[in-house]
Parts: C-alpha cells; structure tokens; sequence
C-alpha cells in the first residue's frame, strides 16, 4: 500500500499581511491591513481535519522563527532582541517586515519531494527551496532543511539536499512549480518541472510586468540531485501572460494527481506540445481537463484560485475530489464552470471548498498549504509520527493556538518587542509538544 501524506503548514502567531511579494496580487491588494492570526491558524487546522475526515493521513509542519534575528543580526542590528527590533523598527521598518513575514506556511514552497520509486537509489528524496527570488522568502530553506530532517530522518529511505546556491539564477520555488504523474503514488512516474525563465540561455517568452521566480537551471539541477530518469522528466515553461496575470507559481494555474491533469489552457508556452510529451514518457493513460479561457478567464483563475486546490483520492471512492478555497464558489464564472465539471466525464466526480480566507488574502490557498510526500507503507513507518495528525494532537493544537495567538495584527505592531516575546513563548511551548528540543534559534 502507498499513499500521499500532505504536509500542511501551522499558521504562525504573527501571521501578518506585509504587501512583501511584488507579482502576488493578493498580496499587494492587501498589503497593510490588519490580519488576524489567531482565525488563520485556526482555519488552518481546520482544513488538515477536514482532509482527515475525508480518510486521508495528514501531517503538520512547524513555522519559523518571526521575527528572523538572525537575519537582523546579519544586517547589522546589535543588542538584545528588545533592543534589536526597536533599532530595525527605527532604523529600517521595510526590513523588520521582511524578517516578519508569514511565508513559511505555504508549504508547496518548502521543497521539492521525490518519491522513491522514480529515483535512481530508491529513497525520497527533498530538496528544500531557496526562494531566492524574494528576500522575505529567502531566509526560510534552513529552517525548512532542519525540520523535515527531524521528520524524515531514516537515511535508509530519506535523503535530504540543501537548498540550491542562492542568487536568481537557481531561483527555486520547491513543489508549486512541480507535478509528478504515475498509475499509483508507489509506481514509476513522470515528473514535471515547470519554470518561468532561462538563467543562461536567451529567453524568446518574457514577462513585462512581473518577476517570474523559477529558473530552467534550478529545475534540471533538482532532476539531478533526485537521481530522476531523464526519459521519465519533463520542464515546461509558465506562460509569461499568466505570470503577467498573477500566476507566480505554476500551482496557480494547474494542479495534478495520480493520471490528472488539471490546468488552465494558457498556463504554459506551448501547453499542446506539453501534453504530447507527457503522454508519450507516461505508461498509461492521462486525463488532461483542460479550462478554456473562454469559460475561465485568467483574470477569474487568479482571483478564485481554482487551480490552487487539492486534487485528492478519496479511499474507497470512484474517481478525484478536488479541495478549492471558498473563493471558487463564490466566483460565477468559476462556479459555473464546477457545476458543469462534475457531468463532465474526467476523473474529478467530487468539488469541495474550504475556508482559508486569512491565508488567501496572502496569495495561498489550499495548495500553497500543504507539501505533499508520497511514501510506501515502509516509508510511512519511517516518519516521525509525533508530525502526525490526530485527534489528541489537533486538540493539543487547538489550544495552544486559541491560549497564544493574537485575535489582531496591525502592521505597526511589528514594531512591538512584546509580540516577538509572545511568538517566542508560543514557539517554545510548540517545541515541547513535538519533543523537538531546543529547535529554534532563540532557544539556544
Ligand atoms: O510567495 N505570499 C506568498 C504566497 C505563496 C503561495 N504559494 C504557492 N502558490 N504555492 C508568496 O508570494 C506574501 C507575504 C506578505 O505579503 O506579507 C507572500 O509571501
């Protein structure tokens, strides 16, 4: 028996809305306006149970230290953490807000995760992402490499790559920009890399308006650190119109499960000659459902985050279901389009929406949260099973959150020593219920 585990991120306690990513526009259009933490966490969880209460296994990962003192240190803010973030806050507030940033919980980010059965050595393979494309992101890959090693920490089935050299030229956005198909989540697959850009080569499709994050580079160099079959991989440029639209990462546009292929029509360069390249690496059959613009527009696709869903398989059930932000329903033109999909004869026979509001006002929805690991039966055995959820473990959760978190962030609160102090004591409180130790750099 194998499975797909999905990893989704805790929301943090200074969950806030900076405006930090410029090409996100949920990000900008809410920049600077008071979020609430405490419901984002606890929506958060929410969506882990009810993907549990569908009969999937799913996991939790930890967030990151905010503030970032190391990162304050780095750039040249000396004293006691008190003192360090008044200093940051009088000296250069855009840059608090950088190392205050509540990234870390969109997962899809955190790494790039091979199953076993497609690499040379047979173990999974993780690369954590470098994010180097935006410095609010870019200080998150060492805290990411520690965690999933404690999590995934059998170097017999695990192995664990840091993160690709910094700089844009390896730009890496870890699974957003990564689709693997296969007949089952154990059985040989396809895997797809997509990218925004050629780091050394002439680009022929560019963006005008937005940065594109990805690099052609940084994906080949993740198919070689993961020991992949180059029959069996595949890279496909994101349309720079979508990127242009607000499509930063390729989860936006499409998602994939199993043999589905779920994906807007415009979402790459050349999304035919896509399709026949897959279908000619892929043994077996792939069910392509394509959305028309015509039916979608793009503009309608970024903002619903239609694609930005799970593609799941239920057990024991026929066919797909697919887990989409309320912001879908609430879309006409998407909703219509949902309606006529489940008459449609494609793998998806279910829709479901969540709420993750307080995360979509960033730019994540339910795909952003979670990092999906697809494991046999003996990998599984292998995780760490206190990052597990269960139902002792959400109630743990629940409580921790509703004892720690702020109902209100507003961004002039960052400012205030006490809120780090806070996150702190919550963080330290987090670490003894996962028995992780002193995990955290503030701890040691
Ligand atoms: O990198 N937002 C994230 C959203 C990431 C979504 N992930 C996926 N599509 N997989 C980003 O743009 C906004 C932070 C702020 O503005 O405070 C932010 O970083």
């Amino acid at each position: 028996m194998s499975t797909e585990i999905n990893f989704d991120g805790l929301i943090g306690p200074s969950h806030n809305y900076g405006g930090l990513s410029h090409g996100n526009v949920a990000s900008k259009n809410n920049a600077l306006r008071i979020s609430q933490p405490k419901k984002a966490a606890l929506q958060g969880l929410q969506k882990m149970n009810y993907l549990r209460s569908l009969g999937l296994e799913q996991g939790v990962l930890l967030p990151q230290q905010r503030p970032h003192l190391p990162t304050l240190r780095a750039l040249g803010f000396m004293g006691s953490d008190r003192e360090i973030i008044e200093k940051a806050s009088n000296q250069a507030p855009e840059v608090l807000a950088q190392c205050y940033s509540a990234s870390s919980m969109w997962t899809a980010n955190a790494c790039t995760v091979s199953p076993s059965a497609d690499s040379r050595d047979g173990r999974v393979h993780f690369t954590s992402a470098n994010l180097s494309s935006m410095f609010h992101r870019s200080i998150e890959h060492g805290n990411t490499s520690a965690l999933l090693r404690s999590i995934f920490s059998n170097d017999a089935h695990f192995v664990h790559h840091d993160a690709l050299p910094a700089g844009n030229h390896f730009g890496d956005e870890g699974a957003a920009n990564h689709n693997r198909f296969a007949t089952e989540y154990d059985s040989a697959g396809v895997q797809l890399f997509v990218f925004g850009r050629y780091a050394f080569r002439e680009n022929r499709h560019t963006t005008a308006k937005f940065p594109t994050r990805q690099t052609f580079e940084a994906s080949q160099a993740i198919a070689r650190l993961h020991q992949l079959n180059d029959d069996r991989v595949v890279y496909a440029q994101q349309n720079p119109k979508i990127v242009d639209a607000g499509a930063f990462h390729n989860d936006v546009v499409s998602v994939s499960n199993l043999n589905a292929f779920f994906m807007h029509e415009e979402a790459f360069v050349d999304s035919e000659a896509l399709r026949h390249e897959l279908s000619e690496k892929f043994e077996g059959e792939l069910a392509f459902v394509v959305v028309p613009t015509e039916q979608v527009s793009l503009e309608s696709a970024v903002k619903s985050y239609l694609f930005n869903s799970q593609l799941i398989k239920l057990p024991n059930e026929e066919g797909m279901a697919l887990i989409l932000p309320e912001e879908s329903r609430e879309n006409s033109q998407v909703y219509n389009y949902l309606q006529g999909l489940e008459n449609q004869s494609s793998p998806i026979k279910q829709v479901k929406f969540v709420d993750v509001r307080q995360s979509m006002q960033n730019g994540g929805g339910p795909a952003c949260l979670r990092l999906r690991v697809a494991l046999t039966q003996d990998e599984v055995n292998a995780v760490n099973p206190r990052f597990l959820l269960d139902d002792a473990l959400l109630d743990t959760l629940n409580v921790w959150v509703s004892k720690h978190y702020r109902d209100e962030i507003q961004p002039a609160d960052l400012s205030d020593p006490s809120l780090a102090e806070e996150n702190f004591a919550a963080l330290d409180e987090l670490t003894q219920i996962f028995d992780l130790g002193s995990f955290y750099e503030f701890q040691r």
